[in-house]
């Protein structure tokens, strides 16, 4: 499907969603936030793909909510538009694993965004920020709960009240990103991971998503019992067979994902 606001293109089991609006640094657009929300779906239905890359461009992965589209509006506006809750809610559905791949801004709205993706892996040029204090709003779509639970309370508290940014050696360093790499290098490092996960059994990977998400709902032996249970249901599957026997085999696991 032909989109204004992003470019989507799939290779072999894998979805690149790329944020396409160069003249606004990305911003987060009520357009672009219905094709990403629709893309994301595309991809959730599409049988063959296996895993979703979520990216910008060089100088932006995104700078935020469109703050020219944002500042006209009243509290009644942003209360019954509910804007991002639809959206956002599509990302956290999808059962795939998505990859943000970061290079430069990832600011409020696009910080937000790229932590509701599985797994950040960031270009040395990313910089993260929630710097919406500036704009007399605080973040609103996930910001002070998912920054504070990656890198804790103080550093969390440090980037919302002053605004500043953290480059990618701090995200590295604080739990933010998984991995920082050339920026050059990002597209052909996100892409070799979402490749190697699109190997996996779909259906150990669908499980390994639900199983670690659940530790940010529920208390660490809830979480533990989950994970003992998902573990157990897994035994039920052909991939797990699959799985032990290629190992003792010594040869390569087909799986199927059933
Ligand atoms: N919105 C709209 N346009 C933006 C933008 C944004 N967030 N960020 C950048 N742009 C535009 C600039 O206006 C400029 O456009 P022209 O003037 O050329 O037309 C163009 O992109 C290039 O930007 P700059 O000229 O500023 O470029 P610089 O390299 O000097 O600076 C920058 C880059 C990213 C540091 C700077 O642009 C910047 O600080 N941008 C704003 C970052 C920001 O404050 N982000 C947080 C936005 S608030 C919610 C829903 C959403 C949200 C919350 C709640 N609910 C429904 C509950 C989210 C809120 C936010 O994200």
């Amino acid at each position: 499907m032909a989109y204004a606001t992003i470019v989507v293109e799939t290779e072999e089991h894998v979805t690149t969603i790329r944020l396409n609006r160069p003249d606004a640094m990305n911003a987060l657009s009520p357009e672009l936030l219905k094709e990403l929300a629709e893309a994301v779906e595309d991809a959730s239905k599409n049988d063959s793909v296996r895993c979703i890359i979520l990216t910008g461009s060089e100088k932006a992965f995104a700078a935020g909510a469109d703050i020219k589209e944002m500042s006209e509006k009243s509290f009644v506006d942003v209360l019954t538009e509910d804007l991002f809750t639809q959206e956002s809610e599509a990302i956290l559905k999808c059962r795939k694993p998505i990859i943000a791949a970061v290079a430069g801004y990832a600011l409020g709205g696009g910080c937000e965004l790229a932590m509701m993706c599985d797994f950040i892996i960031a270009a040395d040029t990313a910089k993260f920020g929630q710097p919406e204090i500036n704009l007399g709003i605080v973040a609103g779509i996930g910001g002070t709960q998912r920054l504070t639970r990656l890198v804790g309370k103080s550093k969390s508290m440090d980037m919302h009240l002053t605004g500043r940014f953290m480059d990618a050696e701090e995200a590295e360093k604080s739990g933010l990103v998984s991995r920082v790499v050339p920026a050059k290098k990002l597209m052909d490092e996100a892409n070799a991971a979402a490749h190697k996960i699109a190997e996996k059994s779909t259906l150990t990977t669908m499980v390994v998503k639900e199983t670690v998400n659940r530790s940010y709902e529920t208390t660490l032996r809830e979480g533990i019992l989950f994970e003992r249970r998902m573990f157990h249901a897994l035994f039920a599957s052909e991939d797990q067979t699959e799985g032990m026997t290629a190992f003792l085999e010594k040869r390569e696991p087909q799986f199927r994902g059933k």
